[in-house]
């Protein structure tokens, strides 16, 4: 095992990765920037080395500044998190060749996921269900284009290659819009990603989002730890999670959750990663496939009670996956709220010092954040503060506990989501269970009328 693992992030997953290090008696080094002086993982860190000021391009984005610091503290391995460096092949490419192990995948795997049309044909080869569309990248002849969409059937949704998270897409409901939209997301995607490659695929109305939890070690083992309902989400900002999803029969599940492990083997993944899918009808679509650690890990960690972070730090150090598919079980439920310090209806952020922070407590919540009371959050990055995660035996009992958490929870000096949270917990619609990926934008909006 490593004897020092540095964090190249900041924020709760910072912390989270320390506690994790704690846990297996991993000595950590954390990098922070000059707008990060004051947090929490910074002070609780066994070492801390400022790398840069406050933009990210030039601290948490820096790559000589991480990689000269692994080499100044002894450290044997790098941590990414999630955001700024996790999936950026170069960097993971940088890494090894300074002889340092990062943890997560193999620079080869980054790229091909990285690459949306690469990820999609690696999943039709590996048996994943996709959605339906041309294969591979759009070429350049209009007639082409256009036979490819008769045969999907309107609307299609033009992608980037270079794109995900919903960057780079465009919906193309009529014949007369077609060439035009390919044109226009061809040449965003050129000036956004450097790379003009687009595709095409059927564009579903109302799907929910829906994703699995994987793991692989370097041993060709390979398991998945469920399933996550991220449907909660506002302009491809996730805002509540949830495991398992509510109403998916479990066999669907289970026979999708295969496919993934089987494709993970196939691929030769290491470490954790997500493949996210939309489901419409009683089916699943793959979409793209995330090659980090995500923010609602912990909703998974509660139901299957495996360490995600942990196992991360196991497999990039050799270790074999402790425990086989059969070994894994969900018991419960999970739901986490993001906690952003931001107008909880207008959603501009609210940067500043928090005067009073109170976190909940009691059984089955968990809360992950680096704040604490007078800890001033500063407006250069996310405005991502922390998450409650709750979990109960059913998902009547994880709502019960989330709202009394709410409820608990005391932040002042600054805005923050709690209100819409408290409402979206009383909800019925949401507390039915279900809803898709357009349901908070359709919420808000009809509340904005009352
Ligand atoms: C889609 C889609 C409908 N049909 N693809 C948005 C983020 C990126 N990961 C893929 N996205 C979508 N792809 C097809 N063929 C709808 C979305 C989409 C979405 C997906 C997941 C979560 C939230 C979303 C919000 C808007 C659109």
């Amino acid at each position: 095992m490593f004897k020092k693992i540095l964090i190249a992030n900041r924020g709760e997953i910072a912390l989270r990765i320390q506690r994790a290090c704690r846990e297996l008696g991993i000595q950590s080094v954390v990098v922070y920037s000059e707008a990060d002086r004051d947090a929490k993982y910074v002070k609780l860190a066994d070492e801390a080395v400022c790398i840069g000021p406050a933009a990210s391009s030039q601290s948490y984005l820096n790559m000589p500044a991480i990689i000269s610091t692994a080499e100044v503290t002894d450290a044997e391995a790098i941590h990414p998190g999630y955001g700024f460096l996790s999936e950026n092949a170069d960097f993971a490419e940088r890494v090894e060749r300074s002889g340092f192990t990062f943890i997560g995948p193999t620079p080869e795997c980054i790229r091909m996921m990285g690459d949306k049309v690469s990820a999609k044909q690696a999943m039709i080869k590996s048996g994943v269900p996709c959605v339906p569309g041309g294969e591979g990248a759009l070429g350049d002849d209009p007639r082409e284009i256009v036979r490819t969409a008769r045969a999907i059937g309107y609307p299609v949704i033009i992608k980037a290659a270079g794109g995900g998270g919903g960057r780079g897409m465009r919906v193309v409901h009529t014949e007369a819009a077609l060439i035009h939209a390919v044109q226009t997301t061809r040449s965003e995607a050129g000036a956004a990603f450097g790379n003009p490659s687009v595709y095409m695929e059927k564009f579903l109305e109302n799907p929910r989002h829906i994703e699995i939890q994987v793991l692989a070690d370097q041993h060709r083992n390979a398991v998945w730890l469920g399933d996550r309902d991220c449907s909660m989400q506002r302009r491809h900002q996730k805002i509540i999670e949830e495991a398992p999803a509510p109403g998916i029969p479990r066999r669907i599940i289970e026979r999708i959750g295969e496919r993934c492990a089987t494709a993970c083997k196939k691929i030769g993944y290491r470490g954790a990663g997500t493949f996210e899918f939309l489901y419409e009808n009683g089916e699943f679509f793959f979409i793209e496939m995330n090659t980090r650690v995500q923010v609602e890990h912990p909703v998974t960690e509660l139901v299957t009670g495996i360490d995600i972070v942990q196992m991360q730090i196991k497999v990039a150090a050799m270790e074999k996956l402790p425990f086989t598919q059969r070994q894994i079980e969900t018991r419960g439920h999970s739901i986490e709220c993001r906690i952003n310090a931001e107008d909880p209806y207008k959603f501009t952020p609210s940067p500043g010092r928090i005067t009073t922070w109170h976190p909940p407590g009691g059984p089955g919540v968990r809360v992950d954040s680096h704040a604490y009371t007078n800890y001033y959050v500063p407006p250069n990055y996310d405005s991502m503060i922390g998450k409650i995660i709750v979990h109960g035996d059913t998902r009547d009992q994880a709502l019960a506990r989330m709202r009394i958490a709410l409820s608990e929870t005391v932040i002042e000096g600054i805005s923050t989501n709690i209100p819409l949270h408290r409402e979206l917990m009383a909800d019925a619609k949401f507390i039915e269970g279900g809803t898709n990926i357009h349901y908070l934008e359709g919420w808000m909006s009809d509340r904005k009328q009352r």
